[in-house]
């Protein structure tokens, strides 16, 4: 796995529930993970993911099994082993590379004696630290909420058995326990509604910039991958834009669209989130809006690192397939990237050209591949296209400067009944000029 231990993001810790708490000590993780027979992942992403939230990971521990354990995650016999290594790492955290149930969280906490996070909670702490614009922070926010409700309820369930149990019926029933679940509950739910009403306002005014571009109808692509793959970097130097590039997971969170030129047409090129494995289903429902950006797209770049073994590339492709089937954005037709071609050797080289034939191999560092990439998406859109002729009425005018926009150079005669015109254009499009076509082509 490639993996770069230079550049340390700043430091955070955690409270049991997974809320950041800045300043305090450096929090030493102990990594644990339940894996079945046979599966060969390894605990380097979630190192990657707490190098990335500034926790460090002082040690491991992998059980081997067919399901985790429904209370406490690890079978009771390994729960013992691994307190004995927490003392020995001299460890303050347990983190898990799984999504824990709050039962299991709770009783391994309960067991252990330190906090234990989990992965999703670490790549939501990793989001809010990452979150600029308003609508990051609110997207964050809400599936923050969205996972400490689920907790919290866990959380107070013994406690409502409890008050439940402990007088029967009438007046005093609702124990103090019970009042502040609900209370808690209520607060949480109201905020999270909040949070729905303001982001439904804040996204109202990008949906207008969408509906602009969408107006002119210019080609829209979106670069989609695994985090860290190299999407911004491939932005830049596709568009000459100076998106912002870092050696984290999760750098870039808002989307950012440039135009890039090609053949005489402009194109939309989108960068947006990055995926992971196991991304967390509170982030994707939050991010909704922003990667809506990739569903409308007309085409998407999948970019993955291709830096990384054929094992590997080929979890982290499934992965964002996986992601891109979730949010709907199985339509558009699709381009593997495989990026970082400069850290590829000879012989790997010929392993990705035999098992990615229709894949292309970029490197934004060195330029290479990068003339091959605009050719294959100019080639993409021109398959759609379809070559119209029209005769566009003087007083038209403003057709003409659109239909400059959409088709790029047009090939036009001026006729004593208006402009003659033909162009390639997507059917869509061509659709919309149908009263002024003098025969539609194939
Ligand atoms: N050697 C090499 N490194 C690259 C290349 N492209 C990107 N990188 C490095 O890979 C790291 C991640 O690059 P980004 O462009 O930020 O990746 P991303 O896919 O946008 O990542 P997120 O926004 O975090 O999801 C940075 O350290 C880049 O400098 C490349 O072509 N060659
Ligand atoms: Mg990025």
């Amino acid at each position: 796995m490639q993996r770069s231990r230079h550049g340390r993001a700043k430091t955070s810790s955690y409270t049991a529930d997974g809320q950041r708490q800045p300043g305090r000590a450096r929090q030493r993780a102990y990594l644990i993970a339940a894996l079945p027979d046979g599966d060969h992942d390894d605990l380097a992403e979630l190192h990657e993911l707490l190098r990335t939230a500034g926790v460090a990971g002082v040690g491991e521990l992998i059980q081997r099994r067919q399901h985790p354990h429904p209370n406490t995650y690890i079978g009771p016999g390994k729960l013992e082993e691994l307190k004995a290594d927490l003392a020995r790492a001299d460890a303050n955290l347990v983190a898990c590379d799984d999504e824990l149930s709050p039962r299991q969280e709770r009783n391994l906490e309960a067991a252990l004696g330190v906090p234990v996070i989990d992965r999703t909670a670490i790549i939501l702490d990793i989001f809010a630290s990452h979150a600029h614009t308003a609508e990051g922070k609110l997207q964050v926010e809400l599936a923050q909420l969205e996972y400490n409700l689920a907790r919290m309820r866990g959380l107070w369930s013994h406690l409502e058995r409890l008050g439940a149990g402990r007088i029967d019926g009438g007046i005093g029933t609702r124990g103090p326990g019970e009042t502040q679940i609900e209370t808690d509950r209520r607060l949480a739910r109201d905020r999270i509604s909040g949070l729905k009403r303001k982001l439904v306002h804040v996204q109202a005014s990008r949906s207008v910039m969408r509906a602009q571009r969408e107006r002119a109808h210019l080609p829209s692509v979106a670069l989609a991958g695994y985090t860290n793959a190299g999407k911004s970097t491939l932005l830049n130097a596709l568009t000459g834009a100076s998106a912002g590039v870092g050696d984290r997971l999760f750098h870039t969170l808002d989307p950012t669209t440039r135009v890039l030129r090609a053949g005489g047409r402009d194109y939309l090129l989108t960068d947006t989130v990055g995926f992971i494995r196991k991304l967390p289903h509170q982030l994707v429902e939050a991010f909704g809006a922003t990667l809506e950006e990739t569903r409308r797209a007309d085409m998407i770049l999948h970019v993955v690192d291709a830096s990384v073994d054929e094992d590997e590339l080929l979890e982290m492709t499934r992965a964002v397939e996986d992601v891109l089937h979730e949010i709907d954005a199985d339509e558009a037709p699709r381009l593997l990237v495989l990026a970082k071609a400069d850290q590829v050797g000879a012989e790997r080289r010929a392993e990705l050209e035999n098992r990615h034939p229709d894949a292309v191999l970029v490197s934004s560092l060195t330029g290479e591949g990068l003339t091959e990439l605009i050719e294959r998406i100019e080639d993409e859109f021109a398959r759609a296209l379809q070559e119209v002729e029209l005769l566009i009425p003087f007083d038209e005018g403003g057709r003409l400067a659109e239909l400059h926009e959409i088709a790029g150079d047009l090939e036009r005669k001026e006729t004593p009944g208006g402009v003659h015109v033909v162009a390639r254009l997507p059917a869509s499009v061509a659709a919309r000029y149908e009263r002024f076509m003098l025969q539609p082509h194939g």
